[in-house]
Order: C-alpha cells, then structure tokens, then sequence
C-alpha cells in the first residue's frame, strides 16, 4: 500500500515509519510512506507556503497553490508505485474536524484502495478552492482541537496498516477475523499471580478453555454494555458470538 502524506512537518512521521508495527511493515515493502513537502513547489525566495487570511481576523491560511503543486507530484509518484492515478483509486483524504468521524468500517473501505494522498493542515487550515478542487474525502478523528493534521493522519495509517495481511502476528489476524469484533476488549492478565495484593481470576489459571472463553465474551459483553452503550445498540454478533451469547442469556 502506497501512502503520499503532504505536509510541512515530514519530519513528525519518522514516529508511525521508523518504529513498532509499523516501522516493521515499512522495512518488509508492505507500506510505503512518502512525505511531500509543499514547501518544496514553492517558488518565491522565503519558500513561503502561508498567507494572512483575506478578511482579516488572527492565524494564516495554507496557500492552494503549493499544495496543488505538492498533490499533483504525489499522483505521479503513487502511479510510479504501480497504483492507477484516477482519483477513485488515489484518493486525496484531507485530515480535518468538518471530516467524517474515523471508525473502524472506514478503516477496513480504505483497503479498497492500494494508494492514498493524505493532506495535512496547519495553521488556521487551507484555502477552500484547494479543498474544492483536490480534496476527495474529509476524514475525522474526534471532536478536539489539534495544532495540525499530521497526527490524525498516522492514526487513520496506523489503523489501516495494522489490518493489511500479514502485518501482524498470525495470532492477532486469526482474533480479528471473529472473536473480538463489534465489542470492547476483555481484560487482560500475566506474570506475575499476584501484584500489590491483586491476584488472577481463578478461571485463567484453570486451563479450561471453554470456561476462559466464556468468562473473556461475557467480561467483554458486560464491559460493552456498561461502557459503550452505542457500540451494545449497534453489535451485531457473528456465528461463535451469538452461540455464546446464548450461553450467557440462559445463566
Ligand atoms: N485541526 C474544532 C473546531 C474548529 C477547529 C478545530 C481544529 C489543525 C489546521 C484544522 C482536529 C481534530 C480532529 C484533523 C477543531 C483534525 C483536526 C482532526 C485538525 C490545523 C486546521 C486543525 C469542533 C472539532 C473541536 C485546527 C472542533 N482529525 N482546528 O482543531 O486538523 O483530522
């Protein structure tokens, strides 16, 4: 999967690129994260890339046309990484609070693309004819003032590359399939058997693993409903889960 990040701050990625999970899908080429820098299509001697607002009124605006410079260079790197370059199969997401909120059904539709264009904001954002003209999809991450998009936009990669295969442990793959989806985790425990007076529910140490199974869905079940009413309304359990559910209607 091919990513192009627009940004003034590339430097900021060397956190989701360089480390962890992430880090690792980089170095075996299932990710590549391209930074562009719209400073770099600037033409003017201080490079400069923001504006004072037309109206007045505090902050500055991105300029549209270094960004529009920087986007169309990124369409013609992603097309070198062997992605189609019509927008419907390189999408320009804008990073932004007008966005949609980021959940995980978004995540697993931006798999249908093998190469994305990700714009970052800063300042007080960017010039709406840039948006118009370039921008394809507003995502979200939450209701909260940020000093740019940059961060959002290694949570919407961080998220999405975590579900690409092979990426994780088979282990994690096999659990995302069914088990956990639609509800909270469940709690988690390990060495050692006890920690400032706490100890390990008795059912983990059984090694019974119906009994741990059953004890994990309803913990998961409980901590949904009590925690998350919205996601409880909207869960809608697969084969394992509702036989399980069952279980634990009937106790
Ligand atoms: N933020 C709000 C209302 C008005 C402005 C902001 C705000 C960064 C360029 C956008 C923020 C939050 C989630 C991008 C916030 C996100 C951003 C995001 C973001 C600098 C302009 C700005 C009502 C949401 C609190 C600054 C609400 N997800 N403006 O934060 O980019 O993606």
């Amino acid at each position: 999967m091919y990513f192009a990040v627009i940004t003034i701050l590339p430097e900021m990625f060397s956190a989701i690129r360089d480390y962890g999970i992430t880090g690792r899908a980089v170095q075996n080429k299932q990710v590549v994260i391209d930074c562009i820098n719209p400073r770099d299509f600037t033409t003017d001697n201080y490079r400069r890339i923001d504006e004072r607002p037309f109206g007045g009124g505090p902050g500055m605006v991105m300029m549209a046309e270094p960004l529009a410079k920087a986007i169309q260079f990124a369409k013609s790197q992603a097309s070198q990484h062997g992605c189609r370059t019509q927008a419907e199969y390189c999408p320009v997401i804008y990073l932004s609070p007008q966005g949609d909120k980021l959940d995980e059904k978004t995540v697993m539709s931006l798999h249908d693309y093998d190469a994305m264009i990700l714009l970052c904001g800063r300042y007080e954002g960017i010039d709406e004819r840039l948006l118009q003209r370039y921008v394809d999809m507003e995502i979200s991450i939450g209701d909260f003032v940020l000093t740019g998009g940059e961060l959002p936009a290694m949570v919407l990669m961080d998220s999405v590359i975590r579900r690409l295969p092979d990426v994780m442990g088979d282990a994690k793959s096999a659990e995302q399939d069914s088990f956990v989806e639609g509800l909270l985790d469940c709690p988690h425990y390990t060495k050692p058997h006890e920690f400032e007076g706490l100890t390990v529910p008795e059912v983990l140490l059984s090694g019974h693993h119906a009994n741990i199974a059953m004890w994990r869905f309803t913990q998961q079940v409980n901590r949904t409903k009590q925690r998350r009413p919205d996601l409880w309304q909207n869960f809608k359990p697969n084969t394992e889960q509702a036989r399980l559910l069952k279980k634990v209607n009937k106790k």
